[in-house]
């Protein structure tokens, strides 16, 4: 009796045992990628010397650095796009659509393996696609063929019963996990949904619920490939690529969790974090300054129909600034022909381009203390661009109920149309560019943006430095590698982006590296949550960071930090994180005997005490990590 996890992880396994926390490495059917990621995989991927892509199919999207202040961004897009007509890569340009939409609406199909190199993938988890985040070079080892490694995550059912009522959505089903849960609740896990309120769950509701168990720190989501799946593929003209996908009846699981949608109201997640979670009904009345509708979670046409039938012959509130990006060029259109795009300018909403846009932090930044409601998936810290700024994630239900209004409000008392309503069908993918045709002619544009990558040597086996920053619980990579629009044109420029790593917790952190010849980062639980930015691993390798201390690691970081060469260590006892300070110089002797043992021992060398540390990495992850990094173990096996 299998579960639908397991089928499909069976029909792609290349080495090891289905068993849970054992490695596993998968053969990989798709990859994606996006622009503030891509540039690096690519980079990277030119490094391997492949000729031509091995995957089934590759797609290139350019959806985060789209706002073109200076030559930064449009060198990138140059770039990406010469590179996927090269090496046989499919190419969605900019204003195309967000990468995970236009990879639901477009490519993903039922019972195939999608890596991509951004954590929000899993979305495509929402067709029966076995969807995962991960870092850059990974995606671009897939791309030249090789199997995805990974840790055999649990398998967690999530049974889902009963209709959800007017005013309730699925993004409230995400919520209501995350506050269940909390972020680091998924992390080693995989999420299966099933139960009988699934056929009530169109594929856009699924895709909210897939895209934003990446806050739970899960590997993904999957859901069957039914009925429903049917329609919409139909709708998008693949009906070709439909397959019935199911659990086979009693399959097991190694938990499950049940779910009464009866029972759900309109949630929020309060600043600043996604599982910070309060029913909308305690925060009614209370003021708010913006509201911004799209993001990867809440952007298809579902949604957006929502919001325009609540925005339908109102005005916004004078206090409110409203902002909407639709998910793609497609989603767009059907808004043009449905009307609703007109509801939302006669409304006084302002049109974003089909881009991540604010919720990248590029543009539309709140006002100081401002309180700002968006639809997305994140609200750390700092994210929107305005520090001060308190960020709450809710429905499209509650988002546009609350524009109108110009305080939260419960959708459940307004009356608007939620029945799903007429999709006109538009296909179009004229802005998706095949690879060339005669590949040896395409020239690789590099305009002067695009700098190499830093070179890493090899670990030491005896590591002397001092704790150069320690910090608390759930550090995110946007805490480590900030993005918005004044940092993200760098991510092709590691030597200036690692001037901004930390840059919201110690100022100047970059030069408390310089002066320390580098250092070792100490946090508690789960480091590295969030995005999938390798920048993470990479910025501060490229700053000396030898090893991370902590009391457990988010998934995809950890896979980052091994490929730049940077040792993750964990506390075998968790009290020990409260006897080391700031600048203290830990000693850690021999770290190659890892290769035999667990643990090691490090010596607080200005406190004079010493703790133990463990180390969950394979053989394979120890070679990556003692030779620099996974590009100098390739170089090296040339
Ligand atoms: C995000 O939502 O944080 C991003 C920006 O899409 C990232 C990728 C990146 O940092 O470029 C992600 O989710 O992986
Ligand atoms: Fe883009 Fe935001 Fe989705 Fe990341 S979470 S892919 S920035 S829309």
């Amino acid at each position: 009796m299998e579960n639908l996890t397991q089928k499909i992880l069976k029909a792609h396994l290349v080495d090891g045992e289905l068993k849970q926390d054992e490695t596993i490495s998968l053969h990989i059917d798709q990859t994606l990628t996006q622009d503030a990621t891509g540039t690096m995989a690519y980079i990277q991927f030119e490094a391997m010397g492949v000729p031509k892509v091995k995957t089934e199919l590759s797609v290139s999207y350019v959806d985060h650095n789209t706002l073109q202040n200076g030559y930064m961004n449009a060198d990138d897009h140059a770039y990406l796009q010469s590179v996927a007509s090269k090496y046989g890569i499919y190419f969605s340009r900019p204003g195309n659509g967000i990468c995970h939409q236009v990879h639901l609406e477009r490519f993903a199909k039922p019972g195939k393996t999608l890596i991509g190199s951004d954590s929000h993938t899993p979305t495509s988890s929402a067709i029966g696609c076995l969807a995962i985040g991960a870092g850059g070079l990974d995606v671009a080892k897939a791309m030249a063929g090789m199997p995805y490694r990974l840790t055999m995550p649990k398998i967690v059912e999530v049974r889902l019963h009963g209709h959800l009522r007017h005013g309730v959505s699925s993004k409230d089903i995400i919520l209501e996990l995350l506050r269940r849960l909390s972020v680091k609740g998924g992390v080693g896990c995989i999420f299966e949904y099933t139960g009988d309120a699934l056929k009530h769950l169109s594929v856009y509701q699924r895709a909210t619920i897939a895209n934003m168990g990446a806050e739970l720190g899960a590997t993904t989501s999957v859901f069957p490939s039914d009925e429903v799946t049917k329609q919409f593929l139909s709708q998008q003209g693949r009906l070709e690529d439909f397959v019935e996908l199911k659990a086979d009846v009693n399959a097991h699981y190694d938990q499950t969790i049940e779910i009464n949608l009866d029972t759900l109201v309109p949630l929020a997640a309060c600043p600043d974090s996604p599982d910070n979670v309060k029913s909308v009904y305690e925060l009614e009345k209370t003021k708010i300054d913006q509201v911004a509708i799209g993001s990867c979670t809440n952007s298809g046409f579902e949604d957006l129909m929502k919001v325009a039938s609540i925005l339908k012959g109102k005005t916004i509130a004078p206090n409110v600034s409203l902002v909407i990006s639709p998910g793609s060029r497609q989603v767009l259109m059907k808004l043009i022909q449905t009307g609703a795009l007109r509801t939302f300018i006669e409304a006084g909403a302002r049109i974003l381009e089909c881009t991540c846009g604010p919720c990248i932090g590029m543009g539309q930044s709140p006002k100081t203390n401002g309180i700002s409601l968006r639809t997305f998936n994140r609200n750390f810290y700092g994210r929107s661009g305005t520090l001060s700024a308190g960020i709450y994630l809710v429905s499209p239900e509650t988002a546009a109920c609350s524009a109108v209004a110009g305080h939260f409000v419960d959708p459940r008392k307004v009356d608007y149309e939620d029945k799903r309503v007429y999709e006109p069908k538009i296909v179009d993918d004229s802005m998706i560019y095949p690879p060339s045709t005669e590949p040896e002619k395409v020239e690789i544009i590099r305009g002067p943006n695009i700098k190499p990558i830093p070179t890493n040597e090899s670990l030491p086996n005896d590591i002397d430095k001092k704790v150069v920053i320690k910090l608390g619980d759930n550090i995110t990579t946007d805490h480590i590698a900030p993005a918005g629009a004044k940092v993200l044109p760098y991510r092709s420029n590691i030597e200036k982006l690692s001037t901004f790593v930390f840059e919201n917790n110690k100022k100047e952190f970059y030069k408390v590296c310089q002066e320390n010849h580098g250092g070792i980062i100490v946090a508690k639980e789960n480091y590295g949550q969030g995005s999938s930015r390798e920048h993470a691993a990479l910025a501060p390798m490229y700053l000396g960071i030898k090893a991370v201390i902590c009391c457990s690691f988010a998934r995809i970081h950890k896979a980052n930090l091994i490929n730049f060469g940077i040792l993750p260590l964990v506390f075998v006892h968790k009290e020990d994180y409260e006897t080391i300070d700031e600048m203290d110089e830990l000693y850690i002797e021999n770290v190659r005997s890892l290769y035999s043992q667990r643990t090691l021992k490090v010596q607080n060398k200005t406190k004079n005490i010493s703790f133990e540390v463990s180390c969950d990495c394979s053989k394979e992850d120890l070679d990556l990590i003692m030779a620099g990094g996974a590009l100098n173990y390739i170089r090296n096996l040339k």
